[in-house]
């Protein structure tokens, strides 16, 4: 096999730490309850963890905004913890990538603080301030993600601050040169104490257009697309102006060269965007920009097997060089077996599917702590909401605590997951998806899952190989792989029916030891429910 950088084709397991494992008995999780539990996460076959926030935040957006870069919140533990943590990942084999959130801080940031002080403070630039127009309304039309305008007033200042997200997530100012080098400084900070690669939040946003120019309308007809479940309501303006500025590509090269200087690195980009697809081809083109594109597309609410194909055949004709790292679910978006539901699908056989075509794609994959046991989303009351963006849109939009409740290692009241009173309830029906009910039996989502990864790993044409789609499959996801070392054709079925489509190609053999039970009988693939088959070319 040829050798490879661990990142391209690899397998990271996001670690959302508030919610993975607390033990310190505050509810909250932390370092080194999520430090006790990678061996677990080793157990997967996956090759690195994302670790979300953990750095110093008052957690209006829990550690989404950060008021020292380079400090441990005390909730999560202290700096030794966090080395404790990145030795024992590296013992068993497990890369480390961080979440660097650069785009804006906290307004308790040092750096904030001294912003608004006035016009003229070493500062005063570092942030997008902007007066009032005539009226006293604020610049421009720019609008929060989070909702309402984008500018916020301060009055101290006398101006306006630009925030994407919340108010209290000032957006810092990429056109300032000093202020780039000091976000240097501070991956450097991180990867000097040895992680091997950032998660880029919000990457497109870094830089804005300095003629605070109006976005533009989204035209009526396309604006009921963002009506849909689990998204915003009530943004009704494409974000031309406020992201994804030309300047921002430079910026890309200097954190890759910074990287470039820490061999076996890796930066992977979450772009949000308007026109993903060219953002990601752009970001990821050759070898001074991002390694990796974080992948929105089955993050949203649309699935099914042509919406599926389409997605990839728009990725292998749009991307061109660029790397994607897809993923099913995150720490944003409803838990995908629900997202991805029609309301009648098999619980158990459901979840390794899903997993199946994740590990199918051509890219890197991120699976997200819980995914591997099945869960779906939790039913959390708005009584016990803690996202503000929840909080803002409910009962439209109920925000993103359904799938940040605890991780559920025992079937217990607690979930094993704390001996406190956890900051987000535990979800009773979670309870019989737990580790340890899920461990002793071979047939359980998480054995067959874990099984699954392992035998991905062992496949040269999954992991790296270039993608071909079979064209005429119906309903059946159907393409091959090509890796100097294999050919295989993968097919899938992700429907409650079984599914045929014609084989006329010769196979060397069929492959065995992924767990499906899709077959090959008189020139077709036949595929029972929530089925797969592999065969090698
Ligand atoms: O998310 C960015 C975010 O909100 C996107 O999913 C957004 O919906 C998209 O870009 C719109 O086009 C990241 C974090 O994952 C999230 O938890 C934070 O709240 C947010 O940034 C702000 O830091």
């Amino acid at each position: 096999t040829q050798s490879q950088p661990w990142w391209k084709g690899g397998i990271i397991y996001q670690i959302y730490p508030r919610s993975f494992m607390d033990s310190s008995g505050d509810g909250v999780g932390d370092l080194r309850g999520a430090t006790s539990r990678l061996p677990y996460v080793a157990s997967l076959g996956v090759d690195a963890i994302w670790l979300s926030p953990f750095f110093l935040s008052p957690m209006k957006d829990f550690g989404y905004d950060v008021s020292d870069y380079r400090a441990v919140d005390p909730l999560f533990g202290t700096m030794d913890d966090f080395k404790a943590l990145v030795t024992e990942a590296h013992r068993l084999g497990l890369k480390v990538v961080i979440d660097q959130v650069l785009s804006h801080t906290s307004d308790q940031h040092p750096w904030f603080t001294e912003s608004r002080e006035n016009r003229t403070n070493p500062k005063a630039d570092w942030f997008v301030w902007a007066d009032p127009k005539a009226d006293g309304t604020p610049p421009n039309n720019w609008l929060s993600i989070f909702g309402g305008s984008a500018w916020a007033w301060d009055t101290r200042r006398g101006q306006y601050y630009l925030h994407n997200f919340l108010t209290s997530q000032p957006d810092l100012n990429f056109h300032n040169a000093e202020m780039r080098q000091a976000q240097l400084d501070n991956m450097r900070f991180w990867l000097d104490l040895g992680v091997d690669g950032f998660r880029l939040d919000t990457v497109n946003f870094y830089y804005h257009n300095q003629s605070l120019a109006d976005n533009p309308a989204v035209p009526t007809g396309e604006s009921k697309t963002f009506v849909a479940k689990g998204v915003n309501p009530y943004t009704y303006q494409r974000h031309v102006n406020d992201l994804s500025q030309p300047e921002n590509i430079g910026f890309l090269s200097d954190m890759r060269a910074l990287m470039d200087e820490y061999p076996e690195t890796t930066l992977v980009g979450e772009i949000g965007d308007d026109k993903p697809l060219e953002r990601m081809a752009e970001y990821t083109a050759g070898d001074d920009r991002l390694h990796m594109a974080y992948s929105f597309d089955l993050l949203n609410d649309q699935f099914g097997p042509s919406y599926i194909r389409d997605v990839v055949r728009r990725y292998e004709e749009g991307l061109g060089d660029g790397w994607p790292c897809w993923a099913l679910s995150n720490h944003d978006v409803v838990r995908v077996v629900s997202r991805w539901s029609l309301g009648h699908e098999d619980a158990q056989a459901y979840p390794p599917i899903l997993m199946a075509l994740l590990l199918s794609l051509r890219g890197s994959v991120s699976i997200y702590q819980g995914e591997e046991l099945g869960l779906p989303e939790a039913d959390v009351p708005f009584e016990s909401l803690q996202d503000p963006y929840g909080i803002s849109f409910w009962p439209e939009f109920r925000g993103r605590d359904g799938c940040r409740t605890p991780m559920i290692w025992e079937p217990e009241a607690l979930g094993g997951f704390t001996t406190g009173l956890p900051w987000l309830p535990i979800d009773e029906p979670h309870l019989e998806y737990a580790v340890s009910v899920q461990e002793p039996n071979v047939h359980s989502i998480l054995n067959r899952i874990r099984n699954l990864i392992r035998w991905r790993q062992e496949q040269p044409a999954l992991c790296m190989g270039e993608l071909e789609l079979v064209e005429g499959s119906g309903e059946i996801l159907c393409w091959i792989r090509r890796h100097s070392d294999q050919t295989l054709v993968v097919a899938i079925n992700i429907t409650g029916e079984t599914q045929t489509m014609p084989w006329t190609q010769p196979v060397k053999y069929e492959l065995s030891g992924h767990g499906f039970s899709g077959r090959l009988a008189d020139g077709q693939i036949e595929l029972p429910p929530y089925q797969a088959f592999y065969a090698e070319l």
